[in-house]
C-alpha cells in the first residue's frame, strides 16, 4: 500500500492551554490513519486500520469513518465496531487504550460490499479529523470458488505499514495466479475415501459419519525446514508412509510468520496445496509457543486466518489448529481467543474443523496442575470443534493417558503434536511409553501428527541429518529411529469405512 493524503491536525483544546494558565496543558490530539484491503472475496472483504497518534499520549480513543459505498462491518476486532447507517465508530478495547506518542492501535474488521468498494472518508480519532490514506489499485478481487475446478489468489505483492506499532500491523494485496484444486482428493486416498470431515459426538467423523482416525506428521517450524517439504518427500509421506495428514507448522514468533506475513501466508498455501494433490488432509497450524497467551497473537490470527481459510474455502481437506500451545495463560482467556478467531475462519469457510489448543502446553491443563474438566465444563461456544492434546513420550506417562481417556469420551480430542523423546524434542526415544500412547490412541480412534517430519538433528525429528538435502525420502534408510518407529505405525491399513 503506497501512503497518499497524508494530513497532520492538531487540536488544542480546553481553556487552560489558550490562556495560559495552569501547568497541566490539555492534550494536542493529532493522527494518522491508514487504511488497506488485506483480502477482498466476491461479497466480503477484509480491512485493516493503523491508527497512529502524532499528538499527545491516548488514555482511550474512538475512531469514526464513513463508508461511501453502503459497505458494513461484520465482525471486527482490536477495537469495539458499532455502526449507524455508513458512519463506523470503534472504540479501543480495554488492552489497547492507551497508546503513546508515536504509537498506534491497529484495529480490523471483516466488511461486505456490493458495487465497488472504495475506501473510507473522514476518518477522526476523538472528534479530530486525521489524515486517511487511500489504498492503491493493487487490491484484487477474488472470485468465490464454486465449482470443483477453480481459480484461486496466492498473495504475490507484500505491503508493510510504515508506522511503528505494538503489535505487527504488516498487510498483505493478492494478486492473481492461476491454480488448480479440486474439491475430492484423488481415488484412494485418505480424502478420496474420506472427503469433508466433520466431529460427530466425540468423534472425528468422515463424509459417511463414521469415526476415523487420522495418522500423520508435523512439519518442523516452517521457517527453518522448508527444504524438508517438497515433492519427493511428501510423495514418500503419501505412498511410503502411507500418512493421512500433514500438519504444516508455522510458528508466529522465533523468525515467523509475524515477521513476514505474506510470505509465510504463501508458504502455508504452497504445502496444503501439495498435501492437497496428494490427497492428504492438511493442518493449518498457528504455532503459537511463546509468549504463550493467544490473546498477544488476536491480530495476527485474524489476519491469518481470514487469508487463509479464503484461500482453501472450497477444499475438503483443511483444518484449522488456532493456537498450537496455551501456556501461563487461563483456559477463559484461551477460549475467549477461540471465540474471536473460529468466526473469522467459518465467515470464509463454514464447515471446516477447528482445533483449539488446550492450557499448559496443550496439556488439557495438567502441566500447569489442572486437569480435562476445565474445557468439559466450559467448552468454546462453537460447533466443529476439537480441542489439542499434545504428549512427548518420554516426559509424558500414565496420568497423561488417563488424562486423554478420559477427556476423549466427552469432547473431541486431536492429538496434533507428539514425540516419541522428552518434551525438549530431544533425548532418546522411548519405545515402550510411544507404544503405550500409540496403542490408546489407535483404540480411542484419536488422531495424531508426530513432531517432526525434518532432518534436525535432534531425535524427534524423522530424518536423519542431511536427508533434506538429498532426493530420497522413502523406506528406512533415511530415518532416524523415532521415524522408523513412528512410521511403521502410520503405515499400517487405515481401514476407513466407506459407507
Ligand atoms: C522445538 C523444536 C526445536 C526448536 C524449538 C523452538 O523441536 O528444534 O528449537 O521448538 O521453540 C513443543 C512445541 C514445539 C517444540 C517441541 C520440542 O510445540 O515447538 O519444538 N515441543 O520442544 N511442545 C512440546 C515440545
Amino acid at each position: 500500500m503506497r501512503r497518499c493524503c497524508s494530513l497532520l491536525v492538531a487540536g488544542l483544546t480546553g481553556m487552560a492551554l489558550l490562556t495560559g494558565i495552569g501547568s497541566s496543558a490539555q492534550a494536542a490530539v493529532a493522527c494518522d490513519v491508514q487504511y488497506s484491503v488485506a483480502n477482498q472475496w466476491q461479497s466480503g472483504f477484509q480491512g485493516s486500520l493503523v491508527i497512529k497518534n502524532l499528538g499527545d499520549a491516548w488514555n482511550g480513543w474512538t475512531l469514526t469513518f464513513t463508508f461511501p459505498n453502503g459497505q458494513a462491518i461484520t465482525q471486527g476486532w482490536g477495537g469495539v465496531f458499532t455502526s449507524s447507517g455508513s458512519d463506523v465508530t470503534v472504540r479501543n478495547e480495554t488492552w489497547n487504550g492507551n497508546v503513546p506518542t508515536g504509537a498506534s492501535a491497529s484495529p480490523g474488521f471483516i466488511g461486505s460490499w456490493t458495487g465497488s468498494n472504495n475506501p473510507p472518508t473522514s476518518f477522526a480519532v476523538n472528534g479530530v479529523t486525521c489524515g486517511g490514506v487511500q489504498p492503491t489499485s493493487s487490491t484484487t478481487t477474488t472470485t468465490r470458488p464454486t465449482t470443483s475446478t477453480t481459480t484461486t489468489t496466492r498473495p504475490t505483492t507484500t505491503t508493510t505499514s510504515t508506522t511503528t506499532t505494538t503489535r505487527p500491523t504488516t498487510t498483505t494485496t493478492s494478486t492473481t495466479t492461476t491454480t488448480t484444486t479440486t474439491s475430492t482428493g484423488p481415488t484412494g486416498t485418505p480424502v478420496g475415501i474420506n472427503g469433508q470431515l466433520r466431529v460427530c459426538g466425540t468423534n472425528l467423523c468422515n463424509q459417511y459419519g463414521k469415526p476415523i482416525q487420522l495418522r500423520g506428521m508435523s512439519t518442523h517450524g516452517i521457517q527453518w525446514f522448508p527444504q524438508c517439504i517438497n515433492d519427493a518427500s511428501l510423495d514418500a509421506l503419501a505412498n511410503d508412509w502411507k500418512a493421512d495428514l500433514l500438519r504444516v507448522s508455522m510458528y508466529v514468533q522465533e523468525q515467523g510468520y509475524e515477521t513476514n506475513p505474506a510470505l509465510f501466508t504463501d508458504r502455508v498455501n504452497t504445502y496444503v496445496d501439495m498435501a492437497t494433490a496428494r490427497g492428504m488432509y492438511a493442518i493449518i497450524d498457528f504455532h503459537t509457543l511463546t509468549p504463550g497467551d493467544p490473546n498477544y497473537n488476536l491480530n495476527n490470527a485474524r489476519t491469518f486466518f481470514a487469508a487463509v481459510a479464503a484461500r482453501h474455502a472450497n477444499k475438503n481437506n483443511v483444518i484449522y489448529e488456532i493456537a498450537n500451545e496455551p501456556n501461563g495463560v487461563s483456559w477463559a482467556q484461551i477460549k475467549s481467543y477461540a471465540e474471536q478467531v473460529i468466526p473469522v475462519i467459518r465467515n470464509a469457510d463454514p464447515d471446516a474443523i477447528v482445533i483449539v489448543g488446550t492450557r499448559a502446553w496443550s496439556s488439557l491443563g495438567v502441566s500447569e496442575g489442572g486437569n480435562e474438566n476445565e474445557v468439559i465444563n466450559s467448552p468454546v461456544n462453537a460447533g466443529n470443534v476439537m480441542y489439542a492434546f499434545h504428549f512427548y513420550a518420554a516426559s509424558h506417562g500414565d496420568n497423561y493417558r488417563q488424562t486423554l481417556s478420559r477427556a476423549a469420551a466427552r469432547i473431541p480430542m486431536f492429538v496434533t503434536e507428539f514425540g516419541t523423546v522428552t518434551y525438549t524434542g530431544d533425548g532418546g526415544v522411548d519405545q515402550s511409553s510411544s507404544t503405550a500412547w500409540f496403542n490408546l490412541m489407535d483404540s480411542l480412534k484419536v488422531s495424531y501428527a508426530n513432531w517432526t517430519f525434518s532432518d534436525h538433528t535432534e531425535s524427534s525429528a524423522a530424518f536423519k541429518a542431511g536427508t533434506c538435502s538429498g532426493s530420497n525420502y522413502a523406506g528406512t534408510s533415511v530415518l532416524k529411529e523415532s521415524g522408523i518407529l513412528v512410521r511403521s505405525r502410520i503405515m499400517t491399513s487405515d481401514n476407513f469405512p466407506t459407507s
